[in-house]
């Protein structure tokens, strides 16, 4: 099995997920620009990270189901609930809905302005408004960590390792991670984890 990303990229939420399963697979690291690149389109038209490449050579895109297969895959690293019924559990749907559709993309506008306009002074206004775009979607998650440990509460899921990633993004943002202190604290948690630890490191980050 095999994982594209590159560093830093929301490709980190399914490598952490894959070292948390203790799955057997390879990193791909590739640089940003190659993901338009006519081979890497051949395995995601739309040329983003994540893809997962499975042993039978199946190809798999898009952070959620990626997810979710590690998740149904590996059942004994429990990282999602048990679905006991038509639309269960709701909570892990819901936020990884929320966390694909609408916090993934509030960062685009901010890291990849340049593909919006050319004007250097109109990226600048673009940035401060998906700045605000990012801190409103990130204050309802900071809101929900209040007094958890991890999205769900107390056990660990595929939830953490994608929030892991939009806190590394808030790094680069103008408000600091410190001023979201449960997402701060969620990051220190996460940073001295063994399967975050390995990811980071393979992905040439530091912490
Ligand atoms: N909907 C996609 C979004 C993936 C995505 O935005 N990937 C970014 C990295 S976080 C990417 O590869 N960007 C490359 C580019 O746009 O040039 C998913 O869920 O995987």
């Amino acid at each position: 099995m095999k994982l594209y990303s590159f560093t830093g990229a929301c490709a980190l939420a399914p490598h952490i997920a894959l070292e948390w399963a203790g799955a057997d697979f390879e990193l791909e690291l590739i640089k940003r620009n190659e993901t338009r690149e006519p081979a890497f389109l051949k395995l995601n038209p739309i040329g983003k990270v994540p893809v997962l490449i499975l042993d039978d050579g199946a190809i798999m895109t898009h952070v959620n189901p990626i997810l979710m297969w590690i998740a149904e895959t590996y059942p004994d690293a429990r990282l999602k609930p048990e679905t006991k019924g038509p639309g269960d559990p709701y909570p892990l749907r819901r936020w990884l809905a929320e966390f694909n559709g609408d916090i993934h993309p509030a960062f685009t506008p901010y890291f990849l302005t340049f593909r919006l306009i050319d004007d250097k002074d109109a990226q600048k206004a673009v940035k401060v408004k998906a700045a605000q775009e990012v801190d409103f979607q990130l204050s309802v998650v900071e809101r929900h960590m209040d007094g958890r440990d991890w999205m769900l509460g107390d056990q660990k899921s595929i939830l953490d390792a994608y929030l892991y990633v939009f806190c590394r993004w808030a790094e680069f943002l103008p408000k600091p991670l410190s001023e979201y202190p449960n997402l701060a604290a969620f990051t220190e948690r996460m940073n001295a984890d063994a399967g975050v630890q390995a990811a980071t490191k393979a992905q040439g980050l530091g912490q």
